[in-house]
């Protein structure tokens, strides 16, 4: 309504009808705005290949679409403000507490919930358990601290933690369960695949941080450190959780949940992209294939979510009816 403020109030009212018709119109028509619709990329294969899959659906209904590489617990407060347009997945282990605080604040909701459970959590392949027999458990695990020293880590054992923005709280946890392990983490997800595959030459124990659903589970056998069950407030109220005076003395969500967030203003913005949007919800093989394309297949993120696309169009097709 800027265009209307400079006429005078006459001019404003004669023009009034034709205004209300005019935005009716376009609300019946759902039209969505041509400014790009802004899609944040983070630092896993399956949430770029899944941001370019949606974002190719998008284009396809005539959207233009740009992808923001952004700090993936920074991200909610950027969609809270407009500044990002959505996120499509909003692991709880990794980002509930950042995606509840902003909506909390205000702008940003729940847009969809993919029809996926999701584990993020200490990590090793089977053939760690030959020098730590009582694995999964934890205690066991911590018995055999030694087993995974390094020369970074002298007399304790090396948990190889993700890049620091994915705010898992390991230290907090070795802290809080008083674990000999000392926590490294590594600069990327490629350096933890890079670390596993090279243990795996020798079958040397390794423990790491990883995550379902994740190509590496079909790559990899592997299972999850057995921890004590998470309880909601275990990272935030000392008497929950194993130890009375301690937070983050328990394990991540074993069975968490995978949604999609989107900005308040979407909906009005593009009433389009945002119905398909909240349409949109993928399965745990889904999400691994989407990872694999990249990461075991070696193709370019963009190239992926088009292949992937292309084979699964009686899965996102029926999204756009
Ligand atoms: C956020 N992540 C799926 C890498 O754990």
């Amino acid at each position: 309504m800027t265009r209307t403020s400079r006429l005078s109030r006459s001019a404003r009212l004669a023009l009034a009808p034709i205004f209300v018709a005019a935005s009716l119109a376009g609300a019946a028509q759902a039209e969505d705005s041509s400014d790009p619709i802004t899609i944040p990329i983070h630092n896993w294969s399956s949430q770029i290949v899944m941001s370019h899959a949606v974002g190719q659906i998008f284009e396809g209904m005539g959207n233009s679409v740009e992808y923001v590489s952004t700090d993936s617990q920074a991200v909610y407060e950027a969609i809270r403000l407009g500044d990002a347009a959505l996120e499509v997945e909003v692991w709880e282990g990794a980002f509930g507490a950042s995606f509840d605080a902003a909506v909390a604040k205000g702008g940003i909701h729940e847009a969809g919930n993919h029809n996926a459970v999701t584990r993020e959590d200490w990590w090793y392949p089977l053939w760690t358990k030959e020098a730590c027999p009582g694995l999964p458990d934890w205690e066991a695990l911590n018995a055999c601290a030694s087993a995974f020293a390094t020369p970074e880590t002298g007399e304790k054992g090396r948990f190889l933690g993700g890049p620091v923005d994915w705010l898992k709280h390991d230290a907090e946890k070795v802290n809080a369960l008083s674990m000999n392990f000392t926590v490294v983490n590594a600069g990327s997800a490629a350096a933890l695949w890079a670390e596993l595959a090279a243990a795996e030459k020798d079958k040397t124990p390794i423990v790491l941080f990883n995550w379902t659903p994740n190509f590496a589970e079909a790559v990899w056998p592997g299972e999850f450190v057995e921890f004590p069950k998470w309880e909601p407030g275990c990272d935030t109220d000392p008497a929950v959780g194993l130890h009375a005076d301690k937070v983050y003395d328990c394990g991540n969500p074993a069975d968490g949940y995978l949604k999609i967030a989107a900005w308040d203003g979407m909906p009005e913005k593009w009433p389009a992209a945002y119905a398909v949007l909240q349409k949109i919800s993928f399965t745990n093989p889904q999400i691994a294939e989407m990872a694999k394309l990249v990461d075991v297949d070696g193709m370019e993120p963009e190239d992926a979510a088009a292949a992937w696309l292309s084979a699964n169009e009686a899965i996102w097709k029926p999204w756009l009816e």
